[in-house]
């Protein structure tokens, strides 16, 4: 099953998406849905299916929850791991030793406050020379680190800022509009296998494409099961948080970004997760 959100009768409202069209949940957020399907002892896909309206309505999927928590893993593929030990001004090895190691690198990317939808601004910092896009597998986790369902995540980050000290990767992280998530969440049962997924990314500024990349889900060195089990070790993360599980595609500094540009990462089976850039203070 498809699940996002719309906008609908002026509310936030969970929706079903079959083909262009959403059957809405009346009066139930994603997060509702959440919380109701672990009470009632079903899957998501069944409490979803058993409230949505039968009539469809031609609507765009907006943010598809507004996530109680969002975390991010890194390093978890090698090309950001090398690449971030190649940079200027970092520790050699640094990276190569949490893409190595049992423990993965876990952050805090921020709450629903920093994340946009589809269509939506993605923020580069005032104060940011090279901002990238970092397109990502998210996971949607229910109670006690249950994997509920997956969409895309761009986990927009300043690496100039980052590349200065590796200290500073909160601010190079986490403000506003730094996380983009959506368009849809793919229920577990419908993905069985998340670790063969093709993931593409590109850049277009005025209509031209100026970066295209690539990687698939099975270069993540990690099980997913693995990141979210180090991600509750002692820490309580509630259900409806988010979990990103790293980025294997590193745009090119001469395609830093700039205002106006747009992103767009596809997952034939998630979906297309597209947003401009504008500068944020
Ligand atoms: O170590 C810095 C962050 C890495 C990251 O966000 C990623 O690899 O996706
Ligand atoms: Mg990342």
């Amino acid at each position: 099953m498809k699940l996002s959100q719309i906008k609908w009768r002026g509310k936030v409202t969970a929706a079903i998406f079959e083909g262009c069209c959403a059957r809405p949940i009346p009066d139930y957020t994603v997060l509702d849905l959440i919380r109701r399907s672990e009470l009632e002892g079903k899957t998501l896909a069944e409490m979803a299916g058993s409230l949505a309206s039968s009539h469809k309505e031609e609507l765009s999927p907006m943010l598809p929850i507004q996530p109680r928590e969002v975390w991010a893993c890194g390093c978890t593929y090698e090309t950001s791991a090398s690449f971030r030990d190649a940079e200027h001004g970092t520790r050699e090895g640094f990276y190569a030793y949490v893409y190595r190691e049992p423990r993965p690198e876990i952050f805090f990317k921020g709450t629903a406050r920093v994340c946009v939808g589809p269509g939506q601004a993605i923020g580069i910092r005032v104060d940011s020379r090279f901002t990238a896009p970092e397109p990502e597998l998210a996971l949607i986790l229910g109670s006690r680190g249950a994997i509920l369902g997956y969409t895309l995540a761009n986990d927009v980050s300043a690496w100039d800022i980052e590349r200065e000290n590796p200290l500073y990767l909160p601010q190079s992280k986490v403000y506003n509009a730094c996380c983009s998530l959506g368009p849809v969440i793919v229920t577990t049962d419908e993905l069985p296998d998340p670790y063969a997924l093709d993931m593409t990314c590109t850049i277009t500024r005025n209509g031209t494409e100026i970066y295209s990349g690539q990687t698939s889900t099975s270069r993540l060195n990690r099980k997913m099961e693995k990141l979210v089990e180090y991600l509750l070790k002692a820490n309580s993360v509630p259900p409806g948080s988010v979990l990103l599980t790293g980025t294997g595609i590193i745009v090119t500094e001469d395609a830093a970004l700039q205002p106006g540009d747009l992103v767009t990462i596809r997952v034939p089976e998630i979906g297309e997760l597209a947003n401009k850039a504008a500068v944020v203070e």
